[in-house]
């Protein structure tokens, strides 16, 4: 093998220790200088209240359902949920055709009130109490013995395929543990039998000695690019100590990971002056009783957008037959996240 890998020149790929899987990075071809192209920035004011939105206070919902008059979180059993309690257990084992029910439930959870508010524009009371409604339904879920594992996430704007701009998030909860938080187990569990010490706690560690990928962080909390990001701007925030879950956190951290998401949903709203969109979740350990020391939790950010409010990266040609591919390197997409400022530019820009 010849000299060091040159990561800012030279054709690589990258290894992603959590899922095994590897990114081609092409740096060569963001020799050009960034001209993040401008646009005018979005600033469409929405109603605090929509008489036609099914998340506001007091509207219908499908099914005849009404909606409380709430005034903080407000957390309901999805109407059109993926998954059903009352699933009966049943397969298909024929060869190649294999099936098998699956039992869960979905619920939906508004973050505010206001239709006009985004996690970003919330204040840092109202986020934690979001934090706090997580740590609430993964403790109430997590009981239910036919419940193993809770997926909570938000998936953000129109681009995402989400229709409503209502702040609102959902969760799955579901008997087996779905593929990607299994292979990030797997993975977690032979580091810490090879290393003796949790893979992400290690992980965490040596993006805060080395900086180059860290955003920003807290007390409790860093937010970085992942050096095997796929996405343009993919971010994770992990926690600095290791923790299994978010029921582990105490108060002082909960405020810390409210803190983090707001600034982290502030810098990328900045970053193309737009409502940014993204699917966000958390990966945490299992609910299935054992005792997962391997686990470190985790939230991961993959927003579509590549050059601006409106150019998105596309995952097409050789990336849907070969592997995904990028161009601008996780050090570059860091290094503009951490020039982002933490106010928000509709409150600069006088909107
Ligand atoms: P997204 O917009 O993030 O896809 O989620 C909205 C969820 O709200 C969606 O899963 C549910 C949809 O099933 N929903 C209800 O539960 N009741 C309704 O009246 C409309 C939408
Ligand atoms: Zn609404």
């Amino acid at each position: 093998m010849a000299d060091k890998i040159d990561l800012k020149e030279q054709p690589h790929r990258r290894l992603n220790p959590l899922t095994k899987e590897w990114i081609k990075v092409s740096p060569h071809r963001t020799k050009r200088p960034w001209n993040g192209q401008v646009e005018k920035p979005m600033l469409d004011k929405k109603p605090a209240f929509d008489p036609a939105c099914y998340l506001c206070p007091g509207n219908e919902r499908a099914g005849g359902h009404k909606n409380p008059d709430y005034k903080g979180t407000f957390v309901f059993e999805n109407d059109f949920a993926a998954l059903l309690k009352d699933t009966p257990q049943s397969e298909l084992n024929d060869g190649l055709f294999q099936a098998k029910s699956e039992r869960g439930l979905c619920k939906v959870i508004c973050f505010s009130p206001r239709h006009d508010l985004t996690i970003s524009l919330m204040n840092l009371q109202e986020v934690t109490a979001v934090v706090k409604t997580w740590q609430k339904e993964f403790t109430d879920l997590g009981k239910l013995d036919y419940i193993n594992h809770v997926q909570i996430f938000e998936n953000r704007g129109s681009v995402m395929g989400c229709s409503n701009p209502h702040p609102h998030g959902q969760i799955w909860a579901e008997e087996i543990i779905p593929d990607i938080p299994a292979t990030e187990q797997k993975n977690q569990k032979e580091y810490l039998k090879k290393n003796g010490t949790s893979l992400l706690t290690d992980y965490v560690a040596s993006e805060l000695e080395k900086k180059e990928r860290i955003i920003f962080e807290n007390d409790s909390f860093a937010a970085l690019v992942p050096f095997w990001a796929v996405w343009p701007f993919e971010t994770m925030i992990l926690p600095k100590r290791q923790m299994r879950n978010i029921i582990e956190m105490n108060e002082k951290e909960s405020t810390d990971l409210a803190d983090a998401l707001k600034r982290m949903g502030t810098r990328f709203d900045n970053l193309f002056q737009t409502s940014f969109p993204y699917s966000m979740g958390l990966h945490q350990a299992p609910t299935d009783g054992e005792d997962h020391e391997e686990w470190h939790f985790h939230i991961h950010y993959y927003p579509p957008l590549l050059r601006s409010a409106t150019v998105k990266k596309f995952m097409v040609g050789y990336e849907m037959l070969g592997m995904p591919q990028r161009d601008i390197t996780a050090e570059g997409s860091a290094a503009r996240l951490r020039d982002c400022s933490e106010e928000h530019y509709t409150l600069t820009i006088g909107a």
